[in-house]
């Protein structure tokens, strides 16, 4: 038990970090790199990069403190079996999901676009979830990763905050995870989508989760 009160939107939060795992939505070089996934939808892909440094920092202190840290990757099967034909119709056809792109065929596991971006590589022995779809649940088993483990906390960070993030906050609450978000740790190629989507988080009391900063995280890590 390492109980931590963390500072937070609407309130503070008392977490126990023995039960808490930090997950990493998605910090993939689709995302975030000139060339891959993000940039193929007409996204500019450098405001990505203004959570790498506050992750790559709770990352280190999580390690240091032993908590579970998980990552995510959005991506699918070279046959694109587990694309729905919905999600691959949609964009130019000679950047949608599965086109040859200069990090490889875009959004395909495997191909260097689906990696992770270097400054946060996952360390051995970290779960690396693959998922087909935006929320981190949906047809991966990361349930059953956190129950073994018997996880109630969940810390969400990484890309993108009203997509991905918020689409895999709002699956945890409903599995009846308590959730915090560190803003800091997340981004958006919108900044009024970003800002907005932490709003909806803590809003109507925490109607999701708690939004807070790596900061006030970090600093309850020794
Ligand atoms: N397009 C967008 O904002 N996001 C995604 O497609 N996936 C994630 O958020 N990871």
């Amino acid at each position: 038990m390492r109980e931590a009160r963390i500072s937070a939107d609407p309130a503070p939060v008392v977490i126990d970090w023995d039960r808490t795992a930090v997950i990493v939505i998605d910090m993939q070089r689709d995302f975030l790199e000139p060339g891959g996934f993000g940039a193929a939808l007409g996204n500019d892909v450098s405001k990505l990069g203004r959570a790498v440094g506050p992750i790559a920092a709770l990352l280190k202190a999580a390690r240091a403190n032993g908590v579970l840290v998980i990552h995510t990757r959005e991506g699918h099967r070279p046959d694109l079996a587990d694309a729905p034909p919905y999600k691959v119709e949609r964009g130019d056809p000679a950047m949608r999901i599965g086109a040859p792109g200069p990090m490889g065929r875009i959004l395909v596991r495997g191909e260097p676009g689906h990696d992770i971006v270097p400054a946060l590589v996952p360390a051995a022995g970290e779960p690396v979830i693959d998922k087909p779809g935006k929320g981190a649940f949906y047809e991966t088993d990361l349930e059953l990763i956190l129950r073994n483990r018997r996880v109630e906390t969940l810390v969400v960070c990484g890309v993108t905050t009203e997509v991905c993030v918020h689409t895999t906050v709002r699956e945890a609450n409903d599995r009846g995870f308590r959730c915090l978000v560190p803003g800091d740790g997340c981004a958006s190629y919108f900044d009024e989508f970003h800002e907005v989507g932490l709003k909806m988080i803590a809003a109507q009391g925490g109607i999701f989760g708690f939004v807070t900063t790596t900061a006030s995280l970090i600093e309850t890590l020794p």
